[in-house]
């Protein structure tokens, strides 16, 4: 009898004590189930994620910068992640959680052409002054930026490293940050504008301060990679009227993944938005064989090495401008008509993050425009009317006085717009703007017209249920891969207007097609309409539920907050007011 009760009471102990694991198993599981599908559209399987969960996570090894370490440690769990997660982005458009988990000197991957790797330089370079300006920037991205420029570049070459708070109000940037700064960054010059500057003049004022031969400007959220320094001296020390540019690798936003960038050169459209432009196969070759510098129309502008001398005599920056924007090809074109070169060193690599907005205002609003006036009217002569037709209502826009630049110009007996085009940017030649056709004419590309035809079903306005905001391309209608964003409605607005149409798809002004393709990202971005599965739309409506749904992954589309600039993902239909939409 005894025997008999004692194993009922173990096979009880035991089903209890498999069932509480089984149980407790699954509510993790679908927890992070349910984050993985909402957040990031992922449906990785539940027992493979909590294998890996016990494998080392050792800093040092060559395993901290692979996808699949990145995306453990930032795994969001509990609520307090996800709080934290969102606050992240909230503040600095990229994950600040995940940055904050990460070494400040975390390896990276030597994505180095072969022949850098046993390239040798002169011992005599330049030494360098390092410029890094900053507003309301995360701890952990700037002192990473600072650290991995202490880390990979030799000291002698390190002149001093300058970095210019331009008037931020995060308190740790204010208490923590000197104090950190004084007891382990010996080589650091910590300045601190009075007033908010913007961008622009803040790096003057950083300018001002260095004594190094060389200026090397960084933006405050980079990581340099291995060897990244000399390349870049080497380039100004043989020719001072010289300015570097190092290829600049993307650093993911949201999952810190590096991932090394091609052979481009910098360019600009007609809006005078700076653009990429691929080498030709040719071009390609020849760095490939020679890694030598190459030559570049612009550059993006936030990171690269000058002369110091020539950067004061060729007029530093234009200090009429505002915050940010168009400083970039203003100074690209005043390099190359006043006599200078821009090149891009190939050998030279830094990592950058791509934010996915600018997370601070302009204290007026659109410093592009008028940046870009003022570049407009001193350096593009009668080519203005090209960016004119582009943008006519620019017209109206006040750029304040721009005579001390126009002299400047005479004084240092700069070239024409004219010759630059034919000279240095020969290509943008064939991409005039057709005067004669509208403005729109000109700027469909040929690519964004559809494959196949489409019959419109509706047209109107995408509006969020909650918020009462409205589904807009973060950039305008044409731009391929723009994100997609909740924005003030507004009908008169060509990046709103969607149509649905009869093959199911939803297309931003008729042109892109709103997609949800998980492995290009986590969040819903528009692209070529292609027909796939990713791009197929339809409205479940019941009760009082208006959802937006993909038949092929049964996921509704939904906002990831409800204020202007949140942006939109898919995620397991529900009944949360996120995932409300109406079609006016
Ligand atoms: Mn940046």
């Amino acid at each position: 009898m005894i025997r008999i009760k004692r194993s009922r009471v173990i096979l009880a102990l035991v089903i209890f004590g498999v069932s509480f694991w089984l149980m407790l198993y699954w509510n993790v599981s679908s927890v992070y189930a349910r984050h993985r599908s909402q957040y990031f559209g992922l449906r990785k399987d539940v027992i493979d994620l909590a294998l890996d969960m016990h494998t080392a996570r050792d800093e040092d090894k060559e395993e901290a910068y692979s996808e699949a370490y990145l995306k453990r440690l930032g795994e969001i769990v509990t609520a307090d992640d996800q709080r934290n997660y969102d606050s992240g982005f909230h503040s600095h458009a990229f994950n600040q959680m995940l940055s904050d988990k990460l070494s400040l000197k975390r390896p990276l991957p030597d994505v180095r052409l072969e022949k850098c790797k046993d390239k040798t330089y002169p011992e005599d370079l330049p030494t360098a002054s390092v410029v890094i300006c900053f507003y309301n920037e995360a701890k952990s991205t700037l002192l990473r930026t600072v650290n991995t420029v202490i880390e990979r570049s030799p000291a002698y070459l390190i002149h001093e490293i300058i970095l210019v708070d331009d008037y931020s109000d995060f308190d740790y940037l204010k208490d923590e940050l000197p104090h950190y700064i004084q007891n382990n960054l010996p080589q650091v010059k910590l300045m601190r504008t009075s007033k908010r500057q913007g961008l622009i003049r803040a790096r003057m004022v950083g300018a001002k301060e260095a004594s190094g031969e060389v200026l090397l400007f960084l933006d405050s959220h980079c990581e340099v990679n291995k060897g990244w320094l000399e390349p870049l001296l080497f380039a100004v020390r043989n020719d001072p009227h010289t300015v570097s540019v190092p290829i600049i690798d993307i650093v993911n936003a949201d999952t810190f993944f590096y991932e090394a960038s091609g052979l481009v050169k910098g360019g600009f459209n007609w809006g005078m938005h700076y653009q990429w432009d691929p080498l030709t196969q040719d071009e390609t070759k020849e760095v490939v064989k020679t890694v030598e510098p190459f030559k570049s129309p612009t550059m993006a502008g936030g990171l690269f090495a000058m002369n110091r001398l020539y950067f004061q005599t060729l007029g530093e920056y234009d200090s009429g401008m505002d915050v940010w924007g168009g400083e970039n090809l203003e100074l690209s074109f005043r390099i190359w008509q006043c006599g200078g070169q821009l090149v891009i060193v190939p050998c030279s690599r830094v990592g950058h993050i791509f934010r996915k907005r600018r997370p601070y205002g302009a204290p007026r609003h659109d410093t592009f425009t008028r940046n870009t006036l003022r570049m407009v009217h001193v350096w593009t002569d009668e080519y203005k009317k090209y960016y004119f037709h582009i943008n006519p209502s620019a017209e109206n826009v006040n750029y304040g006085n721009i005579s001390e630049r126009v002299y400047l110009r005479e004084q240092l007996k700069c070239k024409s717009f004219k010759w630059y085009l034919e000279n240095v940017y020969p290509e943008q030649l064939h991409k005039l703007p057709n005067l004669e056709k509208s403005k729109e004419d000109n700027l469909r590309p040929e690519n964004l017209k559809s494959q196949y035809k489409t019959v419109t079903r509706a047209k109107g306005l995408l509006k969020h249920a909650g918020s009462g905001l409205c589904v807009e391309s973060e950039k305008t209608e044409y731009d391929k891969r723009a994100l997609l964003t909740l924005a003030l409605c507004n009908n008169a607005e060509r990046k709103q207007m969607w149509y649905e149409t009869e093959q199911k798809d939803m297309r931003l002004a008729n042109l892109l097609c709103m997609d949800r393709d998980s492995a290009a990202g986590p969040y819903a971005r528009l692209m070529k309409c292609n027909g796939s599965k990713t791009q197929t739309w339809v409205w479940v409506k019941k009760e009082t539920r208006s959802q937006l749904v993909n038949p092929t992954t049964s996921e509704c589309l939904v906002t990831t907050g409800v204020e202007p600039g949140s942006f939109l993902t898919t995620g397991s239909c529900g009944d949360s007011l996120l995932m409300q939409f109406s079609f006016t």
